[in-house]
């Protein structure tokens, strides 16, 4: 078990390394040359660490040193000889990177070289003190053959390249800046780029260079143009220019995560880097330039100040996530990136964090550091990091970050320094508030409002609770205003940022705030913006909500009133009930709204969309998912019904936008989509003939594939939806990430048969068993779709199913398997059959031989059901 209190600081620092790699065709070996210096304790020895590791020899100060000078085994280096306070290790070790199946470290994905350091993979390549707190300098030389990979890349300046005459050759780099291991990365292969250059704010030209297998690297357009937009932001928002004077990112096919911000030279999952519009939805354009800023933003938040610790690890992604929201959202629309980030939030870090892996953004323990890499993590930590903005005001926050940034560079420092460094900058008492970072599960809020009309008081009566830290209230800033009449009026107990916000801060388990001298009972804005991530549970009549949707002007504010009016029909439609004149008065003030110009069309596209039924889950104590499924079916009949002709006349307006992508397009195609959606869900001939002539003619990847995917999910008996399916894969063959996304679809459909179509997916040609995409895109897909996993019909089969597919995956790829497992996410939730499935499911895969990652989801799936 690994311990947050274990944490000691290293006894010696490296002062610089040198590294040689010599690629073979069945295995490399590499050479270390490391300078040392001791930095604290006189009797501490010196441990490095290594895994599977084959040692060839070790010198101290260029001795060779025997065996009683050094313990070793494949996990550990141990020096045993004195050491003097400065000294040279040289080490040779023999690695296999074409039997890397699990994908960190140094592998080959479809004969290209490339790495995978972080979090602890570079002690798979050889010993060394593989911790982000030990910073260094590296040198690398890389050999190689000259034709299979004439592309030789690592970390900072090429400084020389030459033949060696023997049909191989040699590259020498140096990466001028100090960073931790984690962030080492090599690649070589027969590889193509493009090119451009920034040119930052005082004048510097910063090469920039995308990488991909031959002919598929002018793919890379989009997000180079993302990256110099990224560039451009962080001079412009943090006053941060790009310290090095090259920038390059490598296209990979199989890699376990979606990118790598290693020092000077990215590593992408090739999903989230190639694109053009006949293969890349709007979606995957927005996302790419997304997690392109994200990766670039890292080299401030991340590599130039970096962690102390794994434990630490929010420190830099919950702040680089939310710098890429922030950058996102100056891209395509603050409004509508809120709803998806907060979209994402509800219905899966929130559920991660009701399930059995739920954690403190700052864990105290763990067993395996890959699984640190969560949504609490990222999306959690995120949200901490924009409650810090909105208790400051943003103009306030960005100037005392961007004073971070410079008064820690080149350091390694944990969470609380950096709430430190804010409390003393801003004079503000962060003090309650850091229990946000230490405590798991999400707030449940509960508000009542109370109206005395004799004397003219309002009550808002606020409760907080968390089952997951029942004791241990923490402070949540409610963003709040209060209308009478349309007129705001002033809030009593509450403050202001410096963007003129008013917060009202709920401290304690109950709070009463009342509001006097009052003629009406005003109406009440509360947690704009999503100003705090809690599951609000307001009480609220249906009648209520529908008034507020007419007046509602911040559009996540607008979004949550609708999202709160769906999840009141989907639970009476769950309850064997149907309420038809409340929803034809929601369906017409939503036409009202579709018809209007004061909503932009993404926007639009938002409002009809129905609550998802993660989100809906949240508020049950167990839920049949079968049920929920026919509830969902039978509202979106009944809905569709309750303005068909509206809807069947907006099939004519399916006017052409241009294919390619913008935030402007893209937001008019999803309205479009969103409208023939409700038709396709009524299934209604009309809907049928225009999904196929989308499918069959449409110039743009977003309307292929969601014709596609409706044509699955709601016309599958139809025997030409088998013909498009064949004709799409026959059309794309060649393409393997467009075939990832078509057998998504397929997995994701919620028709019966699910099991079978899983089945035979993974048997398809097109699903390739060792690459990571195509294991998310079938598996993961089928775990996290609740509706179909969790059916009662067939959720035996599927757990069991589901655990023997995981179990074998971990034999070859732990990370990946592990990342399956948020499929468990919602046994809290399941019926009693349903659980007690899952729990043989899961004991039977217990006893099989599982990797750290895998073992550590399944024995807390388990624990959560005993
Ligand atoms: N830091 C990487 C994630 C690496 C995951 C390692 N298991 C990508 C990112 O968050 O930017
Ligand atoms: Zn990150």
């Amino acid at each position: 078990m690994l311990r947050f209190s274990d944490y000691r600081p290293s006894a010696f620092q490296v002062d610089h390394v040198h590294l040689q790699f010599d690629l073979q065709s069945d295995h490399c070996i590499v050479q270390s040359k490391i300078d040392f210096t001791r930095v604290n304790d006189q009797d501490a020895s010196l441990i490095l660490d290594g895994e599977n590791l084959e040692l060839l020899e070790i010198r101290l100060d260029g001795k060779v040193l025997t065996d009683k000078d050094y313990k070793f085994n494949p996990e550990s280096l141990q020096i045993l000889k004195r050491l003097p306070e400065k000294f040279t290790l040289q080490i040779a070790t023999k690695i296999y990177p074409q039997k890397n199946t699990a994908l960190e470290g140094l592998y080959e994905s479809q004969g290209i070289f490339c790495t995978q350091c972080e979090p602890q993979a570079f002690r798979k390549i050889t010993y060394f003190l593989d911790r982000p707190d030990v910073m260094t300098t590296y040198e690398v030389v890389i050999e190689a053959d000259e034709e299979k990979y004439p592309v030789l890349l690592s970390n900072g300046n090429c400084i020389s390249k030459k033949s060696l005459g023997n049909g191989r050759h040699l590259a020498q780099w140096k990466d001028p800046s100090k960073k931790s291991s984690y962030l080492f990365a090599l690649v070589a292969g027969d590889l193509e780029k493009i090119e451009d250059t920034f040119q930052t704010k005082s004048g510097r030209s910063i090469k920039l260079e995308f990488y991909a297998a031959k002919g598929k690297e002018t793919q890379c357009a989009f997000a180079m143009e993302s990256l110099k937009h990224a560039m451009a932001w962080d001079e412009k928002t943090f006053d941060l220019e790009y310290d090095l004077d090259q920038y390059l990112v490598v296209s990979i096919d199989d890699f376990n995560s979606g990118a790598m911000e290693n020092k000077g030279l990215n590593v992408f999952n090739s999903k989230l880097v190639l694109a053009n519009q006949d293969t890349a939805t709007d979606e995957e354009f927005e996302h790419i330039e997304s997690v392109i800023a994200h990766e670039y933003f890292h080299n401030y938040s991340g590599n130039l100040v970096t962690l102390r610790d794994w434990f630490n690890i929010s420190l830099k992604e919950g702040l680089t996530v939310f710098r890429d929201q922030e950058f996102s959202s100056d891209r395509v629309g603050r409004g509508l990136k809120r709803i998806s980030d907060v979209n994402v939030l509800k219905s899966r870090q929130f559920p991660e964090d009701a399930g059995p892996t739920a954690h403190p953004v700052l864990p105290k323990q763990g067993t395996a550091t890959d699984n640190f890499f969560s949504l609490t993590i990222y999306e959690k930590g995120a949200e901490i990091i924009r409650m810090i903005q909105t208790l400051l005001g943003q103009k306030k926050f960005r100037e005392i970050l961007s004073l971070y940034f410079k008064k820690f560079e080149g350091q390694a420092l944990t969470i609380l320094d950096f709430v430190k460094h804010f409390e003393v900058e801003s004079g503000y008492d962060f003090k309650n508030f850091t229990n946000w970072y230490h405590l798991a599960g999400t707030p449940h809020v509960h508000v009542r409002t109370d109206w005395n009309e004799k004397v003219g008081e309002a009550v808002l009566t606020f409760e907080q609770k968390n089952d997951k830290a029942p004791l241990c209230p923490v402070t949540i800033p409610i963003v709040m205003s209060a209308f009478v009449d349309g007129n705001q009026i002033s809030i009593p107990e509450t403050f202001k940022n410096s963007d003129g916000q008013s917060i009202y801060l709920l401290k304690r388990d109950q709070q009463r705030l009342v509001i006097r001298n009052l003629k009406k009972l005003p109406q009440f804005s509360l947690f704009q913006n999503f100003s705090a991530p809690v599951i609000l549970k307001r009480e609220e009549s249906l009648e209520e909500l529908l008034a507020d949707f007419e007046v509602e002007k911040i559009e996540l504010n607008l979004f949550e009133v609708s999202e709160r009016i769906y999840s009141f029909f989907i639970s009476s439609f769950y309850g064997g009930k149907s309420d038809l004149q409340h929803l034809s008065q929601f369906t017409n003030a939503l036409v009202r709204k579709i018809n209007s110009k004061e909503l932009s069309p993404g926007m639009k596209a938002k409002l009809l969309e129905v609550i998802s039924p993660e989100i809906w889950a949240q508020n049950q104590k167990s839920v049949e998912f079968d049920q929920l499924k026919i509830a969902y079916q039978n509202f979106e009949s009944a809905f569709f019904n309750s303005q068909k002709e509206y809807f069947l006349k907006s099939l004519d307006f399916l006017e052409a936008i241009p294919p390619v992508y913008s935030p402007e397009n893209a937001g008019k195609r999803a309205l479009q989509m969103g409208l023939l959606k409700w038709v396709s869900a009524a299934r209604e001939k009309a809907a049928f003939t225009k999904l196929v002539q989308l499918c069959n003619e449409a110039l743009n990847m977003t309307y292929v594939l969601k014709s596609l995917s409706l044509l699955t999910q709601y016309f599958s008996d139809e025997p030409e939806v088998a013909e498009l399916h064949q004709k799409f894969y026959e059309k794309w063959k060649g393409n393997q990430l467009v075939l990832t996304k078509w057998m998504q679809i397929q997995s994701a459909a919620s028709d019966p048969g699910s099991l079978a179509r899983i089945h035979s997916l993974m048997k398809h040609p097109a699903f390739e068993k060792k690459n990571p995409n195509s294991i998310y895109s079938v598996l993961r897909t089928f775990g996290d779709n609740v509706l179909v996993f969790h059916d009662q019909k067939h959720a035996k089969e599927n757990y069991q199913f589901f655990l023997e597919s995981m179990t074998e995956i971990d034999q070859a790829n732990p990370q990946v398997a592990a990342r399956l497992g948020s499929a468990f996410n919602f046994n809290g939730l399941l019926p009693g059959k349903q659980k007690t499935w899952m729990k043989d499911a899961l004991k039977s895969a217990k006893t099989k031989k599982l990797s750290p990652n895998t073992s550590e989801k399944i024995a807390s799936a388990l624990g959560q059901l005993e």
